[in-house]
């Protein structure tokens, strides 16, 4: 075989849930070819601050930041960009800006406007990638700071704490109206993304229990993303496989779903992380060790022909290290980087 040196997945450095010069350094100095960033909140000092803002806010009260402006994701982009980056996706808006639309309360049809708006905006500013989820009650996990591997603190779930714990500040939804609720959402929304070349990625429920705080959960199983796909079967609807959150199901079933969807082309990008258990407890794991073997995901993806871009998503804290992960993150990334590099050798090559 020549040396055709193949096209690899991207990988990129996300969970920024604000940026600086210095978080962009970092993640071009690890060797990330982009960034995503995480349901950023415009209106927040930090947000103001990175896009320069500060003059426009103090000249007068700003409306709170229904729709993104193209402006400001252009300046973002420019300055993700001015870092030899690129800026791969934004993970979601931020879940006040569409808990209507998924309960289907009253201010849902203004929501999906607002977020139509976000997506012609998105278009104009040249982002390819919006993730979103469907989670009207969010990430749960009843510990924040467990001890994992050596100490390190991790996050975890146990269903028998979480059922127990409901805050009962949401109303209660069935599972069909959950997906009544996507399905109205998804078929006003698919055109709008296909005409601004804005692909929309949806990411699994975590934990992914059937009912959580009275609310239903429907993206929980292959035969869910199965339905979702097909329902709104476009090139610009696919999956933002989290390996965490779908192995909480357990590992087996999760390999299948990757496999099916990577091979449909599907798959947008994956977040690649791991778990100790699965459900009804679980914790979050270093990429090294738990139930999601990274080796067989990307050797999965690479086989399918896989295009898109991996993210190490949720990263145990370790000794020392930021709120943002640094460390963790950057012992993540290289893990991923040296699979991959493994995997793209030619078959029998031994150096
Ligand atoms: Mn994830």
């Amino acid at each position: 075989m020549p040396d055709q040196p193949r096209c690899l997945p991207r990988i990129v450095a996300g969970q920024f849930r604000e940026l600086s010069q210095a978080d962009l350094a970092f993640a071009r100095q690890i060797g990330c070819s982009g960034v995503t960033v995480n349901k950023p909140d415009f209106d927040s000092p930090a947000w103001i601050a990175f896009l320069n803002k500060e003059f426009t806010a103090a000249s007068g009260p700003r409306a709170p930041t229904r729709r993104w402006s193209a402006l400001d994701l252009a300046q973002l982009r420019a300055a993700v960009e001015a870092h030899g980056l690129a800026l791969s996706c934004i993970e979601g808006v931020p879940r006040n800006l569409l808990d209507k639309a998924m309960l289907g309360l009253p201010g849902a049809e203004e929501q999906i406007e607002d977020f139509k708006a976000t997506l012609r905006a998105m278009g104009q500013a040249g982002i390819p990638v919006l993730g979103y989820n469907w989670i009207p009650d969010g990430v749960w996990r009843t510990a924040k700071a467990a001890h994992g591997r050596g100490g390190a603190l991790v996050t975890g779930y146990d269903d028998a704490v979480g059922q127990r714990v409901a805050t009962g500040g949401l109303p209660t939804r069935s599972e069909a109206q959950i997906w009544a609720n996507w399905e109205q959402f998804i078929a006003e929304v698919l055109p709008v993304a296909e005409a601004a070349g804005v692909r929309l990625s949806l990411h699994p429920d975590d934990p992914p229990v059937p009912v959580l705080d009275g609310v239903a959960r429907i993206f929980r199983s292959e035969a869910a993303f199965a339905r979702a796909m097909a329902f709104a079967d476009s090139p610009y609807h696919g999956l933002a496989f989290c390996t965490g959150a779908f192995g909480q199901i357990g590992a087996a079933p999760m390999m299948a779903a990757l496999r099916r969807f990577a091979r449909a082309g599907r798959i947008h990008y994956v977040h690649l992380r791991s778990v100790h258990g699965a459900l009804p407890r679980f914790e979050e794991a270093f990429i090294d060790e738990g139930s999601v073997d990274p080796v067989a995901v990307l050797r999965e993806l690479l086989e399918a022909g896989f295009d898109g871009f991996v993210i190490d998503d949720h990263v145990p804290h370790v000794e020392g290290d930021t709120v943002w992960g640094h460390r963790s993150r950057a012992y993540a990334t290289g893990y991923i980087a040296g699979v991959l590099r493994t995997l793209s050798q030619p078959q029998g090559a031994t150096g």
